[in-house]
């Protein structure tokens, strides 16, 4: 495929500084005429023709100044309409045609159900109209839509409406007008037949805006929790931002078809009806959650994404990192709002662990594997393709970096800054690191982040590895770190020589109680904290800190400061000291899963020599133990600090991926804890009830995760008792999330008439619900029994969809990227699934196609025999015909 680089930029020859757009909506065939303004740019080389993207569409007519030009002024590729030789300005008027119910792809303009959506990040608004289709064009749009009253008695499209008329045969007529100049990729238009909820409300500095939120008819009542949490989105960026809403009106439209989360359109934002809808008898606690993260992380796009954007899609970072690092602090305001100071800490570091558990099971493999790539990407064949966990979720953890060594008030005055110097601009990463700089360097002028840029350029997970000396005679305990990061990825082939990272780490020493000691570094501390934040910049580091009396033990990278693997030569009783005692609550969530993660290590190690496991080290399960007696923590960490590792982490850390043994082991020992804590257990669930009105607050949403947890736990252990209550749970559960809890863990660790029962009375209860139908499908999808085959006979379901995405998702991904005994059966079947199922989406949905071919990039680092087979179904989908270019640039990186 050909690849394009980022040192590759030039700016556009050409202004467009107006659109009009005007449509003629039919699922069928859609007219659509665009006139725009265009300017040559004078500041710039003279380029003569004038260069369009163009994707799937039929050419009606082009008018030049009034005048309509024949095809001797115009060439027509499949992908460009080049004008040429066009006068300096001009008005261009293009009429065309495209195939909205063909279009499977869900780019562009597409049917989901009986309406029209359009979705255009990163290169869909090609798939609408010719035009400059990237990010450094900005235009103000003025939209016409006309079409059919009874079929599309809603038509939507971004900014304010203008004027809404009747018109003859059936058909009305609309008129949107946004007046901030934007990008294409943030074109939206939405016709068909919604309910709609709507909010009222003032900003900060007193104007009126109208909050709607449109879903299908009939499903009003499951959108209040998303306009709570728009409304909540408005106030924390004025509050903790100072960035108010510039709209008069903000819509929210959820789709049933959506191959993402939901998109930033300018005051038009598009859902996955996943991130929009919920009830407690639908939605769980994570899915409340998530809802209104991802309502915050769109709305918070408006400054960071749209009043600035990016100025190419190298650049996806300075939204997306920016913007993750954001609703990733929303969340955590919104979780310690009204706590103490102690609670709020531990809300906080919830936050941080489940963020932490992402990065590390879906960002650390990406850096360490085929599509590894800086957070600003050197090149691309497809940029679907790079929406990845490294631009979104490490992109927030530079971010984060910054945050860290700039601290909350610089930090703010950075991005103040920010704003004032590209509010209106499509600009680079580079550019808001300046601007943080400038706020660094206000603070303390002989700081400055030149280093810290290569967390842009250079990709690979750090490794940190930390070394502690205590010399008893001075009473000095000297820290030293050194880094090493090898090329990843592209980078093995370029021969790039890696330079030093600048990493914040985060440490404290813990006596031998587990009590926090001051850390004096040598001859500069009069007043020395009991935490420090070191700046590891060089290849090897130390630090000495003075008046230690005994070896003490370390605390490294709390609140996992930096995106490092850290190494430290820990006993097990130092892990366990650490996780009982440590003053931070991140770090002792760190230390008990460290614990659990070498226990399961070398349980599989054992198991693949002898097939059985051994009995785990009484540290650890005493550990577990004082957590699980300890009342005094709150529930919410409590549930995450008993939690296994998840299985793809435990795997990251073999030289040899053999997940059927790491599946094994863990299962092994969660089910010793289970039977060891048995009476412990039970004595939780019960303590954890919740009774009342459902509320997904973090506080019965703790609750309700502990309780689980240890029925989860219970259940593994084959514990009778436990069975019978989770049965009950299953039949007598007010909420989804109890229903679900209780309801997987039959279905996973049990068999028999009762189970196969609550799985048909499941479907049966929920059939008219697509967003619990998929819960379901997930379900089965994901248990240790399910194999290939049972999922063919899934997919024969009448309620299967390989068009939908969340279907897809829930049913195919799910077997794919979550179950791991199913994938990688013996008998190859799992691997032969997954290529099948590749390249028949491929053929409807390239995006989502590509994502699913990524379950294989880590094919190569597998134990022999699993990686030949694996290395088999790649080859099979790469010698394709017709494959997509998507899915052929990540098999081809895969196999390169
Ligand atoms: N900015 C949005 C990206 C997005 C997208 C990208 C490619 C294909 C389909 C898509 N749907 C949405 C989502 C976000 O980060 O907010
Ligand atoms: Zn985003």
């Amino acid at each position: 495929g050909t690849t394009i680089r980022r040192e590759d930029y030039r700016p556009f020859a050409f202004r467009i500084p107006t659109v009009q757009l005007e449509f003629e909506l039919e699922a069928d065939l859609t007219w659509v005429r665009a006139q725009m303004i265009v300017q040559r740019r004078m500041d710039l080389p003279r380029v003569s023709d004038l260069e369009l993207d163009g994707e799937d569409l039929a050419l009606i007519s082009i008018h030049i100044n009034g005048d309509l030009i024949g095809a001797e002024r115009y060439t027509l590729t499949p992908n460009t309409l080049k004008i040429l030789d066009v006068p300096d300005h001009a008005e261009i008027i293009i009429v065309s045609t495209c195939q909205p119910a063909k279009n499977t792809s869900l780019s562009g303009l597409y049917v989901s159900g009986k309406s029209l959506f359009t979705q255009c990040e990163a290169q869909g608004f090609r798939k609408i109209t010719w035009f400059a289709d990237r990010p450094d064009v900005m235009s103000v749009y003025h939209v016409t839509l006309r079409a059919d009253r009874k079929q599309y008695p809603l038509l939507l499209s971004n900014g304010n409406l203008v004027l809404k008329k009747d018109l003859d045969d059936q058909r009305h007529e609309v008129q949107w007008h946004d007046p901030f100049a934007k990008p294409s990729y943030l074109f939206a238009l939405v016709a068909g037949e919604f309910g709609c909820r709507e909010h009222q409300t003032m900003t900060a500095s007193g104007r009126k805006v109208l909050l709607q939120v449109y879903s299908d008819p009939g499903s009003e009542h499951q959108t209040q929790w998303a306009m709570e949490s728009l409304e909540r989105s408005l106030r924390w960026d004025e509050q903790r931002f100072g960035l108010e809403l510039d709209l008069d009106r903000f819509m929210i439209v959820a789709a049933r078809d959506f191959n993402m989360g939901a998109m930033e359109n300018k005051g038009l934002n598009i859902f996955n009806a996943a991130y929009v809808l919920a009830d407690p008898n639908t939605a769980t606690d994570s899915n409340y959650q998530a809802i209104e993260a991802v309502i915050g992380h769109e709305y918070f796009h408006n400054w960071t994404g749209n009043r600035v954007t990016c100025r190419d899609w190298f650049e996806l970072s300075l939204k997306e990192g920016l913007t993750v690092f954001r609703d990733q602090e929303f969340t955590a305001d919104m979780m310690a709002q009204g706590l103490s100071a102690t609670a709020a800490q531990s809300a906080r570091a919830i936050k941080r662990i489940d963020d932490v558990i992402t990065l590390r099971a879906a960002q650390f493999p990406e850096d360490s594997g085929p599509m590894a790539h800086p957070i600003r990407p050197q090149s691309y064949q497809e940029i679907g393709n790079f929406y990845t966990a490294t631009v979104y979720e490490k992109g927030a953890e530079v971010i984060r970096m910054m945050h860290t060594l700039l601290g909350e008030q610089a930090f703010r005055a950075g991005m103040d800054e920010y704003f004032r110097r590209h509010d209106g601009q499509a600009v680079t990463c580079d550019d808001f690191v300046d601007a943080m700089n400038w706020a660094l360097q206000k603070k303390n002028p002989t700081r400055d982040l030149t280093q810290f840029k290569r967390w842009y350029s250079q990709a690979g997970t750090p490794r940190v590895n930390a070394s502690l000396a205590f010399d008893a005679a001075t009473q000095c305990c000297t820290l030293t770190l050194s880094q090493e990061c090898a090329p990843v990825g592209v980078e093995k082939q370029s021969g790039m020589k890696k330079l030093p990272f600048h990493i914040p780490i985060t440490v404290g020493l813990l006596d031998e109680k587990g009590q926090p000691l001051p850390l004096a570094l040598k001859g500069q501390d009069d007043q020395p904290d009991t935490e420090k934040l070191l700046e590891l910049t060089k290849e090897t580091q130390s630090w000495t800190f003075e008046g230690i009396s005994k070896r003490p033990t370390p605390s490294l990278l709390r609140n996992f400061s930096a995106p490092v693997n850290l190494i430290y030569p820990y006993t097990n009783e130092e892990l366990a000291l650490l996780s009982a005692h440590d003053s931070n609550a991140f770090a002792r969530w760190e230390a008990g899963q460290e614990l659990a993660t070498r226990q399961i290590l070398a349980m599989a190690a054992i198991w693949r020599e002898t097939g059985q496991t051994p009995a785990p080290d009484p540290v650890m399960i005493d550990a577990w133990g004082s957590m699980l007696k300890d009342t005094d923590i709150d529930a919410g960490y409590q549930a995450r600090a008993l939690s296994m590792p998840l299985e793809k982490t435990v795997l990251e850390r073999m030289s040899a991926m053999d997940p059927v043994a790491v599946a094994q082991a863990r299962v092994s020992l969660k089910r010793v804890i289970g039977q060891h804590f048995c009476k412990e257990l039970i004595a939780t669930y019960h303590q954890q009830s919740t009774p009342g009105k459902y509320s997904p607050a973090p506080g019965p949403a703790g609750k309700r995760a502990l309780k689980n947890l240890a029925l989860s736990f219970l259940v593994t252990a084959h514990q009778k008792e436990a069975i019978e209550l989770a049965f009950q749970q299953f039949n007598h559960a007010t909420n989804m999330t109890d229903r679900m809890a209780a309801f997987t863990t039959l279905a996973h660790e049990t068999q028999g008439a009762r189970t196969s029962d609550a799985i048909t009375q499941f479907y049966e209860n929920w059939q008219h619900d697509p967003l619990v139908i998929d819960k379901w499908f997930a379900v089965q999808a994901s248990s240790p029994l399910a194999t290939a085959k049972s999922m063919t006979g899934l997919m024969a379901h009448p309620a299967f969809n390989l068009r939908n995405p969340n279907r897809a998702r829930s049913v195919i991904f799910q077997f794919c990227s979550a179950n791991m005994l199913g994938l990688h059966a013996a008998d190859g079947t799992g691997y032969a699934f997954w290529a099948d199922q590749v390249l028949a989406l491929d053929t409807l949905n390239p995006e989502i196609a590509a994502r699913l071919a990524r379950a294989f990039d880590h094919w190569s680092r597998f134990i022999p025999g699993v990686k030949d087979r694996m290395q088999q179904e790649l080859q099979r989908v790469a010698a394709h015909p017709n494959l997509s270019r998507n899915t052929m640039e990540i098999v081809s990186k895969a196999l390169a």
